[in-house]
């Protein structure tokens, strides 16, 4: 088995994240996307979207997407239980999850692939100045909202660390880090909840 990653990237993070706190180790094979290996006929034959994180096991069969990854490991691994451990949680957890997606992900995206960087590493790529502040004012308004949510509960789902906790903490690192979109200090429960979630082992995957 082994798991296709980019270390500076989002979503392979998600993955590592989770697998350091279900205590499973899995090879890594690092994707240079700078020369277009996500791209190749090979890479493309194992996730056609040709983006990562890929899981490839050892009877070539691949799962690509960071929650399907997650998912699969969490059937064979149950223990701790990450996407809820009753029917209430279990869809809390993926409520939260899909809406961090939507909501928080897909905006940070949106601003990133129409900023300075992605500028830089593909110039013909075409840039949306307007998308770029629309993702910027989606992402702000979401950080508010955690911020609100997280002075109810001590995590993003309720009371239980979960996968939703770790789809938020690497995109707001990520965020913070490579979009220039740190949220504000004034988010005082978000930042609790960040210091929290950095301080376990597994942040540093
Ligand atoms: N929905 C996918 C998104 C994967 C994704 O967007 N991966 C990025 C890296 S964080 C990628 O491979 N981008 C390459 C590209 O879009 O060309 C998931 O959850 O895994």
């Amino acid at each position: 088995m082994k798991l296709y990653d980019v270390t500076a990237a989002p979503n392979p993070r998600r993955v590592r994240v989770f697998l350091a706190e279900k205590g499973i180790e899995v090879p890594t094979v690092q994707v240079d996307m700078r020369r277009g290996e996500h791209r190749t006929p090979e890479f493309l034959r194992r996730n056609p979207s040709g983006k990562v994180p890929v899981l490839e096991l050892d009877d070539g069969t691949c799962i690509a997407e960071s929650v399907a990854i997650c998912r699969y490991f969490e059937a064979l691994h149950p223990e701790p239980p990450l996407f809820g451990a009753d029917p209430v949680s279990i869809g809390l957890v993926d409520m939260a999850n899909r809406q961090l997606e939507f909501e928080l992900l897909g905006p940070v995206g949106q601003a990133w692939v129409n900023g300075p960087v992605v500028a830089r590493l593909l110039p013909d790529r075409q840039q949306i100045p307007a998308a770029k502040e629309q993702g910027e004012r989606a992402a702000r308004a979401f950080y508010r909202r955690l911020n609100d949510q997280l002075a109810a509960s001590r995590f993003i789902a309720g009371e239980a660390f979960s996968v939703a906790d770790i789809t938020a903490l690497c995109v707001i690192d990520f965020a913070a880090e490579l979009v220039d979109l740190r949220p504000e200090d004034e988010l005082a429960e978000l930042w609790r909840w960040h210091a929290e979630v950095s301080s376990r082992p597994s942040a540093s995957a």
